[in-house]
């Protein structure tokens, strides 16, 4: 069945309903960005072929329904963005969606406990998945390969196995689904090993743009926090803004006046979405207070032409050194409050750097001050550049990779041609070596590459190690793996020189290779 596109998103938003604050916050999302989804889809239209898919959408995060109170407070927002945007992507790419945002809903006639299941997908959460397995028992198991897992910070295989992650120190609170790690899908691309969902952002007009630039307000910073929380400590950074800036904020109003502020900061209370945007557009900058993490604000602001301006973590946090990632199933080390915004945007839309420093930091500013800058949004957090990667993964890695992984031909997707095998340095990851030559780990080919490790050895060994396939320092030995669900672009040992699997990637759009369309 050929899926056509749907611009009317009136169906969709009643399938939501209005029944919770959440879900209240997500229906005025759908409908502020429904003009850039029909836009996108409209430009898509001739370029991609669909197969409707019967999709369930189930939010665990929203069944207990702890984030209704603090939609208003300040409280973490990015989850909703993130599913607003899944849910019109689904939508409007045209596949028949169910949407189940409490544990009843689940029960009803959509997900039987024995028997075929009604869907060719699902995608949930880690709270989704652990109620999906207390309801359905071990015939989740048989339907595993249709789960899709929506992972803010992203699963490492190290992690997702349990086995190996019990005998080998890689316990987590989350991991351990044995799932294949691309079923994982993130908020940014942080790990080649799991697929990138994203969200999306505004994308401006050329006339928007010029209009922006033009009525920029020169001396204007936004304080990117709005839970008040976020603010403590940072008395120092402020007192430095504020000699260069005028200081604005967005923070839940109660909780301001609860607090001793500084009074030189204007705060305009917790703002509406559109309200917020509005405000980006008249601000200079956007400056981050170390917390949140990766959230979809920065890439709000420098969609809206503001430089965001950040704090570099030296050490880096991970789950090794940090309470909050503690626990989490993965040791990706963030660098600053936001590496997607350093390394896959930077100069001149984002600065980072050492807030410890006042040097740095004084000279960071004047050097913003005298900069412009445009409205800038990378084409993949786009409306276009989401539907266009979704179809892809709805098209190629369903059944394809997940529901029948005993083949071992050569994949068809992403396809071959794409493929450059390197050799690692001693101590670095796949994801470093690969991006070193501006290219991207592609777990997908690691059963390829396995198969014929093209490399002189005097031992050979298989076994089930995160690390392999890899040969030793010395070249002397070659270690191939026996255990598919550890191929891993993020492992690495200082003993080893990982064999990595590169492919190329499109503009703008790293989760797909230049033939992946
Ligand atoms: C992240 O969640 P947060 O909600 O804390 O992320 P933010 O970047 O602060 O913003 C989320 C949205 O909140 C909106 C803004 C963003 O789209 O437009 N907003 C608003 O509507 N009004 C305002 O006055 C200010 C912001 C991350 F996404 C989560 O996954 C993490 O769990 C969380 C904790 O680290 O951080």
């Amino acid at each position: 069945l050929q899926a056509a596109f749907r611009l009317d998103i009136t169906v969709l938003l009643a399938a939501l309903g209005k029944s919770k604050e959440s879900l209240r916050f997500m229906g005025r999302r759908i409908r502020r960005l429904a003009p850039q989804w029909a836009t996108a889809a409209r430009r898509l239209e001739k370029r991609l072929k669909k197969v409707a898919r019967r999709i369930l959408v189930h939010m665990g995060f929203l069944t207990e329904d702890v984030f209704s109170s603090v939609v208003s407070k300040g409280g973490p927002l990015g989850e909703m963005v993130q599913w607003a945007d899944i849910l019109t992507a689904l939508y409007v790419l045209g596949h028949r969606v169910e949407v189940s945002a409490s544990f009843k809903d689940l029960q009803g006639n959509s997900c039987p406990v024995t028997g075929s299941l009604p869907f060719d997908l699902i995608y949930t959460d880690y709270h989704g998945l652990r109620q999906m397995r207390e309801y359905m028992g071990v015939s989740l198991k048989a339907h595993q390969c249709r789960i899709r897992v929506i992972d803010t910070f992203g699963t490492e295989p190290a992690y997702n196995n349990k086995l190996y992650a019990v005998k080998n120190g890689y316990r987590s609170n989350w991991g351990h689904w044995n799932l294949d790690c691309r079923q994982y899908m993130t908020m940014f691309p942080h790990t080649p090993d799991n697929s990138f969902m994203g969200f999306v952002a505004d994308e401006l007009s050329k006339s928007e743009k010029l209009h922006v630039s033009k009525n920029k307000a020169k001396n204007m910073v936004v304080v990117y926090g709005k839970d008040i929380s976020m603010w403590k400590g940072k008395e120092h950074l402020l007192e430095v803004l504020r000699r260069h800036m005028d200081v604005h904020a967005t923070v839940y109003h109660q909780a301001w006046s609860a607090t001793v502020m500084p009074p030189f900061v204007k705060n305009h209370g917790l703002l509406s979405q559109k309200d917020l945007q509005k405000l980006l557009k008249k601000a200079k900058v956007f400056v981050g207070l170390g917390f949140p993490y990766e959230g979809p604000a920065p890439l709000e602001a420098v969609a809206n032409g503001c430089i965001f301006l950040q704090p570099k973590f030296h050490p880096p946090h991970s789950s090794l050194n940090h309470k909050f990632f503690e626990g989490k199933p993965t040791s990706r080390e963030v660098t600053s409050q936001h590496p997607y915004m350093e390394r896959h945007i930077g100069k001149p839309h984002v600065m980072t750097v050492n807030f410890n420093n006042s040097q740095e930091l004084e000279a960071t500013i004047q050097e913003l001050l005298r900069t412009k800058v445009e409205p800038y949004l990378p084409f993949e957090y786009t409306c276009e550049g989401m539907l266009e990667r979704v179809h892809a993964y709805i098209q190629h890695q369903y059944t394809l990779i997940f529901c029948h992984p005993s083949v071992p031909a050569p994949p068809s997707w992403p396809p071959l041609s794409s493929l450059q095998a390197l050799l690692s340095q001693p101590g670095l990851s796949c994801t470093e070596t690969c991006r070193s030559i501006a290219m991207v780990c592609e777990p997908t080919f690691f059963h390829f590459i396995n198969s014929k490790l093209n490399v002189r050895c005097e031992m050979w060994e298989v076994e089930a190690n995160h690390i392999f396939p890899a040969v030793s320092r010395e070249q002397r030995r070659c270690s191939l793996q026996k255990e598919p669900l550890l191929f891993s672009c993020a492992g690495l040992s200082a003993r080893h020189r990982r064999l990595c699997p590169c492919r190329d990637a499109r503009h703008g759009q790293v989760a797909l290779c230049r033939d992946c369309l």
